[in-house]
């Protein structure tokens, strides 16, 4: 029987604003799968859309239409973009399907009847305006931090499930499988930020909001969120449906891909809802890095202040295909790390990688096989040391492309892969074959040189499969071979493979070079334009601009005294609103080695995706304060003008985040 293996992405919340950084988790999860399969295991991929909660019962109010009939459109929009990057799915779950729906209420009576969930009284100071609950100590004057109006002391019945107990079970986990989470250093922020203080109990249902799966045995409450979206990863296998087949043959996932910012979701509350199921864990779970769009230097027009980014990935694929796009997904960001996407970057890999290192190799040396052996494979003759180098190279790839991928690392595959195809292309220019093609008792080693390159590329093509998609069948079909036939990983771990007198076709274009100039100032101008267009279709009836009194001067202060305030250079790694807000950001932000959340009144002046990439002046000595029910960790500097309009302060010249500014 094969080995199997099952693998997830997260279920994405439905966005009108799909962009390149939620392709990222999908495309790494699809190469796994594809890869895996390659292996000859039996795959299961899930990925899907996770689709109840506040925000989207709220935006389909404001848009007029059921939540339903909001998301339809948003869950295609997502379909069609895994369709042009070719992600081949297994099961696209969506948490309104039927059967997730039952299984979900299932989950929850189970915990219920094993006495893991209760219910309790949640109470706190509520703000009817704003529909928010807030505690004693984020009150401001005993009045909303939002809108400052009057709150009342309100009692909200909701279940709970007792995550507390599971402390130690989860630290046992980690000590057990020093492998279940990975990267390691998101283990240890999971011990030392969640585990060791202690968890508390989990809030897992809510009355007040509507849009979500009833709880059969009191109907008035929904289940919230997380017990929702998590348990997709079984109830898309069919647990606790009448066919659990599925669950029985993938169970437990093998690994489980996902975004940093919800590790503690995957890594602590999902094998303790597990655990209290009496279910079997997955067996890895790995946090990736973020794809920051836009560098800093990069994110501005020159005239404006228009981020120039193209990061539809619809557009991204119209103009550079899906191979361009996943090669620029897997290879740029260390795996596990941040990594900064702009277009110049991709532009500068679809260049240098795929048109220069490996459209150039397939395409001189299709064209040689056809100028100088009449487009006839022929037979390796005499041999040179040099050979040897390129042989043994592509002999390695074998071991060095899984040993990359063991270790999750797809970066370092594709660098394993491109080292090779460098390597040919050096050997070419130093068998210079022009030279030999002019003297005919150098045939046999031209045939030689050609035999090589040409069992180098069928072999860097296999090994490429699983990464894109598209050019690895053309450059094979140049061979006759048929792609879709190369389902082996083994296939590409012997050399000598291609038999002598196979006929070789002129390979066509793979990859085309891209004028890049011209291209950034074309996607510069088109991305302003849409800016500009949105920016026109949103302006509100301009507001009479009120002035500001003049600030009091304050008194004089001596320089220890100022000395005491800690500023910094900061990163903006994320960004969003805060619900119910109109004045506040929330944002990631990384400050050397440190991620921290910093709460900012700064909605009306910025969007989010433009501080996203952003570096900032940040007070980080400031006590932690609430705002909006989250933790802000500091403060973000701003100038403030009469009329009330507000910019950022920012370094001068780019300075590394963590800087001291003094
Ligand atoms: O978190 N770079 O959904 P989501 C890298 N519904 N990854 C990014 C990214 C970027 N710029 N932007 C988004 C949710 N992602 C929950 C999950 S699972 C039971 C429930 C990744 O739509 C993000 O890190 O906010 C996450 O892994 C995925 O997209 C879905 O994010």
């Amino acid at each position: 029987m094969k080995e199997k293996y099952y693998i997830t992405t997260p279920i994405y919340y439905p966005s009108g604003n799909w962009h390149i950084g939620h392709c990222y988790t999908t495309v790494i999860c699809d190469t796994f799968a594809r890869y895996n399969k390659m292996l000859g295991k039996d795959v299961f991929f899930l990925t899907g859309t996770d689709e109840h909660g506040q925000k989207v019962e709220k935006k389909a109010a404001e848009a007029g239409v059921t939540p339903i009939q909001f998301i339809d459109p948003l869950v295609a929009g997502l379909k069609e973009i895994w369709s042009l990057l070719d992600i081949g799915y297994d099961k696209f779950i969506r948490t309104t399907d039927e059967q997730h729906v039952k299984a979900i209420q299932t989950i929850f009576k189970q915990l219920y009847d094993k006495g893991e969930i209760y219910k309790a009284e949640y109470s706190g100071w509520y703000c009817t305006p704003c529909e928010s609950f807030w505690t004693e100590s984020q009150l401001k004057d005993g009045k909303c931090p939002d809108c400052g109006r009057e709150v009342t002391l309100e009692k909200e019945e909701s279940y709970f499930f007792r995550l507390s107990k599971y402390a130690d079970k989860i630290l046992k986990l980690y000590e057990d499988n020093p492998e279940f989470l990975q990267p390691k250093s998101r283990m240890n922020e999971m011990i030392n930020n969640f585990l060791k203080p202690g968890l508390q109990d989990l809030c897992v249902s809510r009355t007040s909001i509507k849009w979500g799966i009833p709880v059969t045995f009191d109907p008035k409450h929904t289940v919230y969120v997380w017990v929702d979206a998590l348990s997709n990863y079984i109830s898309a296998l069919g647990y606790g449906s009448e066919d659990d087949s599925l669950f029985r043959r993938y169970w437990p996932a093998d690994l489980h891909m996902v975004g940093k910012e919800i590790v503690r979701f995957h890594a602590i509350i999902w094998p303790a809802i597990l655990m209290a199921l009496g279910l079997p864990l997955p067996k890895q779970v790995y946090g990736h890095g973020w794809l920051l769009i836009g560098g800093d230097k990069l994110s501005k027009s020159k005239e404006g202040n228009v981020k120039a980014e193209l990061t539809d990935p619809k557009q991204l694929v119209e103009r550079y295909g899906s191979d361009a796009l996943r090669y620029f997904l897997l290879r740029e960001i260390p795996f596990g790390s941040d990594g900064v996407y702009t277009n110049e970057s991709l532009l500068n890999r679809i260049n240098s990688d795929l048109a220069n290192d490996l459209g150039n190799l397939v395409s001189r040396t299709t064209a040689m096989i056809n100028q100088y052996f009449g487009g006839i494979l022929p037979a390796a003759g005499d041999k040179e040391a040099v050979d040897g180098e390129l042989v043994a190279m592509a002999e390695n790839l074998h071991d060095n492309v899984k040993k990359a991928m063991d270790a999750l690392d797809c970066p370092l595959a594709l660098t394993e892969i491109f080292k090779v195809v460098q390597r040919a292309n050096k050997y070419i220019d130093e068998t210079t074959p022009w030279i030999l093609a002019k003297d005919e008792s150098k045939k046999g080693r031209l045939a030689t040189v050609l035999y090589n390159l040409a069992e180098t590329i069928r072999i860097v093509a296999v090994y490429l499969k699983p990464y894109i998609t598209k050019a690895p069948d053309k450059i094979l079909d140049c061979f006759g071979i048929d792609g879709k036939s190369v389902t082996d990983f083994e296939s590409a771990n012997k050399f000598g493979v291609l038999q002598a007198g196979t006929a070789v076709k002129k390979a066509p274009p793979i990859f085309p070079r891209i004028d890049v100039k011209k291209e950034l100032a074309e996607v510069e101008a088109m991305v302003k334009k849409a800016h500009q267009e949105k920016k026109e279709a949103k302006a509100p009836e301009a507001a009479p601009v009120k002035a500001h009194e003049p600030a009091p001067a304050k008194e004089q202060i001596d320089f220890d005294t100022f000395s005491k305030v800690e500023l910094k250079v900061a990163l903006v790694t994320a960004c969003e609103k805060v619900e119910k807000s109109k004045k506040l950001l929330k944002l990631t932000v990384k400050i050397g080695e440190e991620t921290r959340t910093v709460v900012s009144g700064i909605a009306m002046a910025y969007t989010p995706e433009e501080m996203v990439g952003k570096k900032i002046v940040m007070v980080t000595n400031l006590k932690p304060a609430k705002l909006c029910g989250i933790v802000s960790e500091g403060m973000i500097v701003c100038a403030e003008n009469d009329k009330g309009e507000i910019s950022l302060i920012r370094p001068e010249k780019d300075m590394e985040d963590g800087s001291n500014i003094f």
